[in-house]
């Protein structure tokens, strides 16, 4: 079951100085910091609360590092704003994507891959889904979670 709002990414020029927005601007202290090679980012996560299933609620703040990384493609097409929208599930993320899938929804990867913080992630197409790109997240279990970069 999607059990919450994992996190709501957000494409941006400049990762430290955006981060420093949000600290600022909203009192957001919580940041962890990685790279995604895969994914082509620089990112950050800066929790703004604890979900209550034992995950929780963040903005993602997504810098590209790479010219033909999708967040490159986003900013060089629609500029800085919000790209994505990312479910929690307490259980499985393949199958919730499979069962998604089984709606005519198209799922962009056969098999999860690496988010952050060692979560399994994958990404339905937004023309799928009424124009929003959604990512459905499994969090890592507390012992798994790896940080990178
Ligand atoms: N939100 C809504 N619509 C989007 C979109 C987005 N973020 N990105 C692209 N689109 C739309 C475009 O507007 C375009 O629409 P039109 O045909 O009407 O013009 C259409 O999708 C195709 O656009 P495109 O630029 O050709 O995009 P691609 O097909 O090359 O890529 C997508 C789109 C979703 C398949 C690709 O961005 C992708 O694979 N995303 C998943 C991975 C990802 O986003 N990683 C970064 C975040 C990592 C993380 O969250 O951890
Ligand atoms: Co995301």
């Amino acid at each position: 079951m999607l059990t919450r709002i994992d996190h709501i990414g957000i494409a941006c020029h400049d990762l430290d100085a955006t981060v420093e927005f949000y600290r600022r601007t909203y009192g957001f202290t919580e940041v962890h910091i990685e790279v995604n090679e895969e994914q082509g980012v620089r990112e950050a996560m800066l929790k703004v609360n604890d979900a209550g299933d034992g995950g929780t609620t963040s903005i993602q703040l997504l810098e590209p590092i790479r010219d033909d990384s999708p967040i490159a493609k986003f900013l060089a097409r629609s500029g800085e704003g919000v790209h994505h929208i990312a479910f929690g599930t307490d259980g499985d993320v393949q199958e919730e994507a499979d069962g998604i899938a089984g709606q005519g929804v198209r799922v962009l990867y056969d098999s999860p891959r690496r988010g952050s913080m060692g979560s399994r992630i994958t990404f339905l197409h937004p023309k799928d889904c009424h124009g929003v790109l959604t990512e459905l997240v499994q969090a890592a279990e507390a012992g798994e979670r790896v940080s990178e970069g």
